[in-house]
């Protein structure tokens, strides 16, 4: 049962009820060559976050997938991570619902550790330029059956009308994927992490300190005991306050 859209963005939305992932579905599109389509489910049954975590999915979730071809390195691919948690932030503040961000790819409501959606990038390309990527978002709704420190938009607020969140959504992922610079100075504005002690878990090492800055395109700055130290997004395992 499609649902119309009716974007100020050059996005085909492809919609389904139930589909396993819709990151996967947009790699297979990506696959057979297409670009700018967004891919919604109202409910995924193996929903995956970062280094293949389970994302539950349950029915009436915002679950969606952005599959683009940007003129970008794969170096600096985390950008657009940055500018999807930048384009969920300011719908959901639009919607009411005071949220903010944690590096490298959650947004939460309030100080707490509540989490209220996650972005999970993927890319394919050679040295110099992505053939494609796959941003994939899942935006909480309803908080119930979800794990502890999860909340959902309907927490928050008394109604969701999810098409007009992902529309805006959509258009203001649009406006800030054309420009790297923008999304991240708006990602500093509306950070959670940064002035805050952390502890960074990577494959290999913890690092302990304050997160001072993000810089181009999404490392996290943390100053130690031993001076700054740079964290790629995708070396992170886990960001936890310290
Ligand atoms: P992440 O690896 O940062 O977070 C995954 C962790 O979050 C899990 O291990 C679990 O502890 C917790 N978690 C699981 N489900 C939820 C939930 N619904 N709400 C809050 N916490 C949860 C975050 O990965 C990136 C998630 C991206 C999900 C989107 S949905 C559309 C697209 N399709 C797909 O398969 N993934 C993306």
């Amino acid at each position: 049962s499609a649902i119309e859209f009716d974007l100020d963005a050059p996005f085909t939305v492809e919609y389904h009820d139930s589909l396993p992932s819709t990151n996967a579905r947009a790699r297979e599109l990506a696959a057979e060559g297409e670009t700018d389509v967004a891919v919604i489910a109202n409910e995924q049954t193996g929903g995956r976050g970062r280094l293949d975590r389970a994302w539950r999915s349950p029915p009436g979730g915002i679950w969606l997938s952005v599959l683009c071809r940007p003129d970008l390195p794969p170096a600096h691919a985390p950008v657009l991570t940055l500018a999807a948690a930048v384009a969920v932030t300011k719908t959901a503040r639009e919607h009411g619902v005071e949220a903010g961000i944690k590096w490298p790819n959650d947004v939460l409501v309030g100080d707490e550790e509540t989490k209220l959606a996650g972005i999970l990038t993927e890319m394919e390309g050679e040295a110099d330029r992505v053939s494609w990527v796959v941003v994939g978002i899942g935006i909480n709704v309803d908080p119930t059956g979800l794990p502890e420190d999860a909340t959902g938009l309907c927490a928050h607020v008394d109604d969701i009308d999810r098409r007009a969140f992902v529309q805006g959504l959509l258009e203001r992922f649009d406006a800030l994927r054309a420009d790297p610079e923008g999304a991240l100075a708006a990602w500093r504005e509306h950070a959670l992490t940064l002035g805050r002690r952390v502890r960074v878990t990577t494959g290999n090492e913890t690092i302990v300190g304050t997160a001072r800055d993000v810089e181009f395109p999404g490392t996290l700055v943390v100053e130690t005991d031993d001076g700054s130290v740079r964290v790629h997004a995708g070396d992170c395992d886990h960001l936890r306050p310290a």
